[in-house]
C-alpha cells in the first residue's frame, strides 16, 4: 500500500492545511475520489477556516492536472525563453545538474552558484532543509530575501523585536480599527468577519490605502494616501499627540527608548505638510488623529502595501509607533498586527548541520543586475524553486536579459511551466502541497499544522527535499538520501514536544503565548529589558535619510503617475496565473484618464526610463488621482507586449531592510488605440477583466 492509500483508506476527505503564501493558514479537507483531488474547503478542525477558504485553493486541483503541470524532467532544446524543452529521465537532468553545478564551483568558485527561491509554497520542509544544506556545502552564494517583509521585518524588529501581534479573533474587540495598507478581503480572508462584527458591536473602521478597496467602502473614513508617503501621515499623527499632551509619557517613560528623537522627527510634520505630500485633507488626518487618540481599544492592521517604496521601512516604523504614543498596549483587542510568522520562535536555518559559509550575499531583488552586472566570480548557476522571478522580481527587463545569457546555467524546479521555466536549461517537476508532506505556519492566524500528500505525484514530480538532498549525494557532500519522511522527523525534532505531537496527529498547533495574546499583557518587546526602541541607532544608520527621514517623490514631469501593483484574488503572487487567460487592464483615475484623452477599454501604453507595458485601460474613480495601479503577480502572456508591472519597477531598495520597491515605480500613460479598434483588431477581449477590479 502507498503512503497515499494508508493516509486516505476507507475515507474520501483528507485533512490537510495550506502553506501558501498567505498570512491564513487554512485548514483544509480535500475529497478525493478514484485517487484524484476532487473538492478542496475548509475544515471544521479550525473554526476560523471552516466552509470558508478562497477561490484559489477552492481550484487548486486545477493546477494540480492542468495542462501547464510539469510531469517529466527536460532540457532545453531552443533558444533560452522559447520553451522549447525535450523530457529527460531524472537520472539524466541530475546528473546533469550535478555535473554543471560541480564545474561551475571548480572553475569560478562556490560563489558563482546563486540559489533563488522565496515565497513559493511557504512550508517548513519546502525551504531551508536540504536546500539549504546542498548550497552551504557547495560555498554558494547566499540569498538575501527582500521580495516582500524585508521594509517591514526590519522595522517590526527594530521597535519591538518582532512582539508577536493581536490575533483575529480578538478584533472584534476594538473600538477602532485601522486597516494601513492592507486589503484582507483579498489577502488574508479571515480577518474580515472579525473586522465585520466588530463594525456591528459599534466599532469605527479607517482605511488607509490609495484604492478605494472593496473594505474601504465599509469604513467610516477612507484616507487614498499617495503611495509612499505613509511616513508623513504617521509622523503628523504623533507630532499631533506629543504638542497636544495627548501622548501617552508615563507609557513611555515605562517601555521606550527613543522617545526625544522620535518627538523631534514628528515634530517637522504638521497636518498641513503632512498633506501636501499624502494627498489626504488636514482635517482627516486631524480626525483621525482624534478617533485614535480618544477609543479604546484602538486596533491598527498593518499591511505590506506601504512598505514596498524608498520610504517603507520607515514608514512601518512609524506606524508601528503610533500605539505606544497614544498609549494603546495592555488591552485585549489594542495595539497593532503586522506578521506573526515570529511568533513560534522556529528558526530553520539554525536547524542545519553545517554553519552557513562567510560567502557573499546577494539581493534578490537586484537578480537583473547581479546576472548581468555581478563579478569576481560571476554568477555561472542559477538554481530557481520556489519562485517565479521574470513574473515577480523587478527590473523585469534586466531579468529577463539576464536570464537569456548563454553562458549562464539555470535550473528552474517548479509545479508548472512559468514564465522563468522558459529560460531554463534544465526543468525539474515538483509536487504540489496536495502531493507532499509540509508544515504551514500562518502568519496571520496563529496556526502550525502539517499538510499530508493527499493523491499522488502526478508524472514523475518529486519533493523539493528529496531533489536536494539527492543532488548533494551526487555531488558528494552527502553519503545518504535523506526521504521526506525524514526530514519532515528531523525538523519537527526541533520543536518542543508540547508542539511536536499534536502537530504529527493532524491537530491545530498553538504557539508558545497562546492564540490570543494581548500585547503588554502576555507579550512584550523580545528586545533587552523588553523596551521599545522606537529610535534605534542601527536602523537611524542604515535608513539613507535616517530613522524617519523622508525621501521625496520621485515623480517627475516625464513620469508624474504612480505606479502600484497589489494583490488580487486570482492569484497569490503568481501562482495560479496559468488558470487566467484575460488580459490584465491598467486602473486609472478619470480624471488622469480625462487629461490624457483616453477612454475606458482604450489599450494603453504605459511606460518609464525602464519598459513599458501594452494593455487595456480601466477608468474608474476607485483610485486616488495620480495613482495607478496593475494587478500582482501577472504572467507575461496577460499584456499585450509580454510585459507586466514589474517591467517599471526599479530595483532599488527601501530605506531599511534592502526591500524591493515594487510600488515605487512613476510612469506615464498614452493612448495607443480606442477601444473598440482595439478589441476587434486584437480580438482579445470578451469581458472586462475582472483582475483589474478594485476588490
Ligand atoms: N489573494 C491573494 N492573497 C495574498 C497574496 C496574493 O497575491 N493574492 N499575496 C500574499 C502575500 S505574498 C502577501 S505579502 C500579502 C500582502 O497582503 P497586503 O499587504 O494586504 O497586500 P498588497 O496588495 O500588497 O497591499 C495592500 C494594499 O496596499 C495598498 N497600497 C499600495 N501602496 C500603498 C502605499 O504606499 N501606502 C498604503 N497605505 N497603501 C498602499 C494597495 O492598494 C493594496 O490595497 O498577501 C498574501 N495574500
Ligand atoms: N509587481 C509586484 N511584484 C511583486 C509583488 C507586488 O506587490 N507587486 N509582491 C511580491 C511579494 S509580496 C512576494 S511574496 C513575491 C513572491 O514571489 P515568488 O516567490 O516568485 O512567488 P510566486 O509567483 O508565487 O512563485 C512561487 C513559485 O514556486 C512554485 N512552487 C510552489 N510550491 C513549490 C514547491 O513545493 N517546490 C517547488 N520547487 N516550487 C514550488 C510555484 O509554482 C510558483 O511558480 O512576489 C513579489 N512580486
Ligand atoms: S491561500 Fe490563504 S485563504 Fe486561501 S486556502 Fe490558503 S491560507 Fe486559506
Ligand atoms: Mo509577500
Amino acid at each position: 500500500m502507498s503512503k497515499v492509500e494508508r493516509l486516505t483508506w476507507g475515507r474520501n476527505t483528507v485533512e490537510t492545511a495550506c502553506p501558501l503564501d498567505c498570512p491564513d493558514a487554512c485548514s483544509l479537507g480535500v475529497r478525493v475520489e478514484n485517487a484524484r483531488v476532487v473538492a478542496i474547503d475548509g475544515s471544521t478542525r479550525n473554526p476560523d477556516t471552516a466552509g470558508f477558504i478562497c477561490g484559489k485553493v477552492r481550484g487548486f486541483h486545477e493546477r494540480v492536472y492542468s495542462e501547464f503541470r510539469l510531469k517529466h524532467p527536460a532540457v532545453r532544446t531552443g533558444p533560452k525563453g522559447r520553451g522549447a524543452f525535450t523530457r529527460v529521465s531524472w537520472d539524466e537532468a541530475l546528473a546533469l545538474v550535478a555535473d554543471r553545478l560541480r564545474a561551475a564551483r571548480d572553475t569560478h568558485g562556490g560563489e558563482s552558484i546563486l540559489p533563488f527561491y522565496y515565497g513559493g509554497s511557504n512550508g517548513l520542509l519546502t525551504q531551508h532543509t536540504t536546500d539549504l544544506d546542498l548550497f552551504r556545502r557547495l560555498g554558494a552564494s547566499r540569498l538575501l530575501r527582500t521580495f516582500c517583509a524585508a521594509p517591514s521585518g526590519a522595522a517590526a524588529d527594530s521597535l519591538y523585536g518582532k512582539m508577536p501581534g493581536v490575533a483575529y479573533e480578538d478584533y472584534v474587540h476594538a473600538r477602532l480599527i485601522i486597516v494601513w495598507g492592507a486589503n484582507p478581503p483579498v489577502s488574508g480572508i479571515h480577518l474580515v468577519p472579525h473586522i465585520r462584527e466588530a463594525q456591528k458591536r459599534g466599532a469605527r473602521l479607517v482605511v488607509i490605502d490609495p484604492r478605494e478597496t472593496n473594505l474601504a467602502r465599509l469604513a467610516d473614513l477612507h484616507l487614498p494616501v499617495r503611495p509612499g508617503t505613509d511616513l508623513a501621515v504617521a509622523l503628523s499623527m504623533m507630532n499631533a499627540l506629543f504638542s497636544s499632551g495627548r501622548a501617552d509619557e508615563a507609557f513611555l517613560d515605562a517601555h521606550a527608548d527613543g522617545v526625544e528623537a522620535l518627538r523631534e522627527r514628528a515634530a517637522e510634520w504638521s497636518f498641513e505638510r503632512a498633506s501636501a505630500v499624502s494627498g489626504i485633507p488636514a482635517e482627516a488626518l486631524a480626525r483621525l488623529t482624534d478617533w485614535y487618540a480618544e477609543t479604546s481599544p484602538a486596533l491598527i492592521r498593518c499591511g505590506w502595501g506601504l512598505e514596498r517604496n524608498r520610504n517603507g521601512g520607515s514608514a512601518v516604523a512609524a506606524v508601528l509607533a503610533l500605539p505606544a504614543v497614544a498609549g494603546k498596549f495592555g488591552v485585549r483587542g489594542g495595539g497593532y498586527t503586522l506578521s506573526n510568522s515570529a511568533s513560534w520562535g522556529l528558526q530553520a536555518e539554525a536547524w542545519q548541520d553545517v554553519a552557513a559559509p562567510a560567502t557573499r550575499t546577494v539581493n534578490m531583488s537586484r537578480l537583473g543586475r547581479v546576472l548581468l552586472e555581478l563579478t569576481s566570480p560571476p554568477i555561472a548557476a542559477l538554481f530557481v524553486y520556489n519562485a517565479n522571478p521574470v513574473a515577480t522580481a523587478p527590473d523585469q527587463n534586466r531579468v529577463v536579459q539576464g536570464l537569456s545569457r548563454d553562458d549562464l546555467f539555470t535550473v528552474v524546479f517548479d509545479q508548472v511551466m512559468t514564465d522563468t521555466a522558459a529560460y531554463a536549461d534544465v526543468v525539474l517537476p515538483a509536487t504540489t502541497f496536495l502531493e507532499h508532506w509540509d508544515i504551514s505556519r500562518g502568519y496571520g492566524s496563529y496556526a502550525l499544522q502539517l499538510v499530508k500528500p493527499v493523491v499522488e505525484p502526478e508524472g514523475e514530480a518529486r519533493p523539493n527535499g528529496e531533489v536536494f538532498s539527492e543532488l548533494a549525494v551526487r555531488l558528494g557532500l552527502r553519503d545518504e538520501v535523506e526521504t521526506e519522511t525524514e526530514t519532515l522527523m528531523r525538523v519537527t525534532g526541533h520543536l518542543p514536544e508540547a508542539q511536536r505531537e499534536p502537530l504529527l496527529d493532524g491537530r491545530l498547533v498553538e504557539p508558545p503565548t497562546g492564540r490570543t495574546p494581548i500585547q503588554f499583557v502576555d507579550v512584550f518587546p523580545n528586545t533587552p529589558g523588553r523596551r521599545i526602541r522606537l529610535c534605534d541607532e542601527q536602523a537611524d544608520e542604515a535608513a539613507p535619510e535616517g530613522l524617519y527621514g523622508y525621501q521625496a517623490d520621485p515623480a517627475t514631469d516625464a513620469y508624474p503617475l504612480a505606479l502600484i501593483s497589489p494583490a488580487t484574488e486570482k492569484t497569490i503572487s503568481s501562482t495560479m496565473g496559468e488558470r487566467h487567460y484575460v488580459p490584465a487592464s491598467l486602473y486609472l483615475h478619470p480624471g488622469d484618464a480625462e487629461a490624457r484623452g483616453i477612454e475606458d477599454g482604450d489599450v494603453v501604453r504605459v511606460f518609464n526610463a525602464l519598459g513599458e507595458v501594452h494593455c487595456r485601460a480601466a477608468v474608474g474613480p476607485r483610485i486616488a488621482r495620480g495613482t495607478v495601479s496593475l494587478p500582482k503577480g501577472l504572467w507575461r502572456r496577460h499584456s499585450l507586449n509580454e510585459r507586466t508591472s514589474n517591467a517599471l519597477v526599479p530595483d532599488h531598495m527601501s530605506d531599511l531592510g534592502a526591500g524591493a520597491c515594487f510600488n515605487d515605480a512613476r510612469v506615464e500613460v498614452v493612448r495607443v488605440m480606442a477601444a473598440d479598434l482595439g478589441g476587434q483588431h486584437l480580438g482579445l477581449w470578451v469581458s472586462a477583466d475582472e483582475s483589474t477590479r478594485v476588490n
